[in-house]
C-alpha cells in the first residue's frame, strides 16, 4: 500500500508538486515559487490570520462566527465579502464550486465567463484555481479578517497550493471527510494521499514559521451522524494532518439537536483529540474546535429557520466551541443572496454576544454522555490502531474496508452504509443498526436501551421507519419524529 502515515520527505514532496502544478495554467504563476509564498505569508498582517485569530478567541473563551459564502467572479466574490465582513463575521470563507471541488476548471472558467456576461452567478463558489494566485491575492486584500478555502474537494492539492500561495491561512478538508461525504467512488487510499500532500505543503509553512490552520469537514453527511463517529474521524484526520507537520487544527462537530449531547460532544471532541495526539507523539498542537449550526434539512419557512440557528448559536456558545458556521433563512432554499447570509450572521452573532460570559454547567446528565463519548470513540480508535499495527491511515482505510467505521447516509461506496442512527426519547443520537461498527458489547446495549425506552413510550416498533421519521423531523419543527398523534 502506497499511503502510510509517516511524513513525506522534502524531496518527494517537491517532486510531486511539479506534476501538481502543471496540470491548469494558474499552477505557472511565480507567485508559487515557495520563496515567494513563504515571504507573502509573511507580510499577512497578524489580525489577517486564521491561526493566530483561533488562539485569541480560545484564550478569551469567545465563539467566533464565520459564514459560507461564494460566488464566481471576482468583483462578485469581492463584493460578497465585504458585505459579510460588515454584517459582522469574525471568519471569512471562499467556498468553492463544485466543478472546481472536481477538478474540472475547464467547465468553471465557462462559468466565470458565462457568469460576467449575465452579471449573476452561475457557479455555487468562488473557482479559486481558475482566479489564480492573484486574484486569490485580491480578495485578501479587500477584507479584513482571516480567509479561509471551503469545499469538498478530495484532491485539493492544486486548490491548496494557489489559495496559500495568496496568503489565505487556512483551508477545511481532509482525507475522509473530503472523500466519503462528497464523491462516489473515489477511493480512501488516494484522498488520503491527495490530503497528505496538503497538510505536507502546511508542514513546510510551519517549518519556515508561518501559521497555517487546518479543519477537518467534522458534520460528515450532516444526517443523524452519531457524535463518536465524527469525532473519531475529526481524531484520524488531526494525526495524519501532525505527522505532516501541522500545528493548528481546528475539529468540527455538526449540531445533533439535544443540548446535552452536543455540548459533550465539542467537549470531548477537544478533549479526545487532544490525548490521541499526544499519545501520538505530537506535543505542541493547537487544538481549537468549530460547532455547524444545524446541518440537516430546514424549515422552509424564514422565521423558523432563524429560530433553529438561534438555537444552535446558544448551544455552541454554552459549550465554548471556539468557531461556528452560520446557516441562513433560506437554507432550505439554496445558495443564499449576500443580504440573507448577513442576516443569519447577526442573529448568530446577537446571540453569542448575549452568552458570552455564560458556560454550560457541569451536571451527571453531561458526564454520562461525555462518557459515553469516550468510551465509544476508544473503541473505534482501538480498532483503527489495531488493524494498521499502529499506523493510522492504513488502519482507516481497513476500517472503512470492514464497516469498522462507517458512515450513514454518505453516497461513497467507500463506506458500508450499515449504520442506521436514530433518536432517543430525549432527542439523543443513538444507533440502531450497527452494521460492523467496532463497537462493544456494553455500548451496543447502552444504545438499545435508549432507543427500546422511547420506542416504548410511542408503542412503536424498533425499526427503520423511526430513522426516517427522524431525517425530516427538524424540518417540519421537531426534533425527535415522533409517530403522528404525540407530535
Ligand atoms: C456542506 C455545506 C453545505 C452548506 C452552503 C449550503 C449549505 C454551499 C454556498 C453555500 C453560501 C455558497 N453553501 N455553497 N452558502 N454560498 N456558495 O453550504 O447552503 O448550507
Amino acid at each position: 500500500m502506497r499511503v502510510r502515515n509517516k511524513k513525506w520527505s522534502l524531496e518527494y514532496f517537491l517532486e510531486v508538486r511539479k506534476e501538481v502544478l502543471s496540470t491548469w495554467p494558474t499552477g505557472d504563476s511565480p507567485l508559487l515559487d515557495l520563496d515567494t509564498a513563504v515571504e507573502t505569508l509573511r507580510a499577512v498582517p497578524e489580525h489577517k490570520n486564521f491561526a493566530l485569530k483561533l488562539l485569541k478567541a480560545d484564550k478569551e473563551k469567545r465563539t467566533y462566527i464565520q459564514p459560507r459564502a461564494g460566488v464566481a467572479t471576482l468583483q462578485g466574490h469581492i463584493e460578497l465579502l465585504k458585505h459579510l465582513e460588515q454584517a459582522g463575521a469574525d471568519f471569512l470563507p471562499s467556498t468553492i464550486d463544485s466543478y472546481t471541488r472536481h477538478n474540472r476548471y475547464l467547465e468553471a472558467q465557462e462559468g466565470i465567463e458565462i457568469s460576467e456576461k449575465e452579471q449573476r452567478s452561475f457557479l455555487n463558489g468562488f473557482p479559486a484555481v481558475n482566479h489564480g494566485v492573484e486574484g486569490c491575492m485580491e480578495v485578501l486584500k479587500a477584507v479584513n479578517v482571516p480567509l479561509q478555502a471551503r469545499h469538498g474537494t478530495p484532491d485539493a492539492r492544486l486548490l491548496s497550493e494557489i489559495i496559500h500561495a495568496a496568503g489565505w491561512t487556512s483551508n477545511e478538508g481532509g482525507g475522509i471527510s473530503y472523500n466519503i461525504p462528497y464523491a462516489k467512488n473515489i477511493s480512501l487510499a488516494d484522498s488520503i494521499y491527495y490530503w497528505q500532500y496538503c497538510d505536507r505543503l502546511v508542514g513546510y509553512y510551519e517549518d519556515h514559521g508561518i501559521h497555517i490552520n487546518r479543519e477537518p469537514f467534522g458534520p460528515l453527511t450532516g444526517t443523524l451522524v452519531p457524535p463518536s463517529i465524527a469525532i473519531t474521524v475529526g481524531i484520524i484526520e488531526s494525526i495524519l494532518a501532525a505527522t505532516q507537520g501541522v500545528k493548528h487544527i481546528s475539529v468540527g462537530y455538526g449540531q445533533c439537536g439535544n443540548v446535552v449531547q452536543d455540548v459533550a460532544a465539542i467537549q470531548m471532541l477537544k478533549e479526545l483529540t487532544e490525548y490521541y495526539l499526544y499519545t501520538f507523539g505530537h506535543k505542541n498542537m493547537h487544538i481549537t474546535t468549530v460547532f455547524h449550526q444545524w446541518m440537516g434539512g430546514f424549515p422552509k419557512d424564514e422565521a423558523e429557520a432563524l429560530g433553529l440557528i438561534s438555537m444552535a448559536s446558544t448551544v455552541a456558545s454554552l459549550s465554548k466551541a471556539t468557531k461556528m458556521i452560520t446557516k441562513t433563512p433560506v437554507e432550505s432554499i439554496g445558495v443564499p443572496t449576500k443580504e440573507m447570509n448577513a442576516t443569519g450572521i447577526k442573529a448568530s452573532k446577537f446571540v453569542v454576544n448575549l452568552l458570552k460570559d455564560q458556560a454550560f454547567p457541569d451536571s451527571q446528565k453531561l458526564n454520562l454522555e461525555k462518557e459515553m463519548i469516550r468510551k465509544e470513540v476508544t473503541c473505534l480508535m482501538d480498532k483503527v490502531i489495531d488493524l494498521g499495527l499502529g499506523d493510522v491511515a492504513i488502519g482507516a482505510i481497513k476500517a472503512f474496508e470492514y464497516g469498522v467505521i462507517d458512515i450513514p447516509f454518505a453516497p461513497s461506496k467507500q463506506t458500508m452504509g450499515l449504520v442506521l442512527p436514530a433518536r432517543d426519547n430525549e432527542g439523543c443520537i443513538r444507533i440502531l443498526e450497527f452494521g460492523h461498527l467496532g463497537m462493544s458489547e456494553e455500548v451496543k446495549n447502552f444504545h438499545k436501551d435508549k432507543l427500546k425506552e422511547r420506542a416504548l413510550k410511542e408503542d412503536r416498533a424498533l425499526d427503520f421507519q423511526m430513522t426516517v421519521d427522524d431525517v425530516y423531523a427538524v424540518s417540519e419543527g421537531s426534533l425527535i419524529g415522533r409517530k403522528a398523534d404525540e407530535n
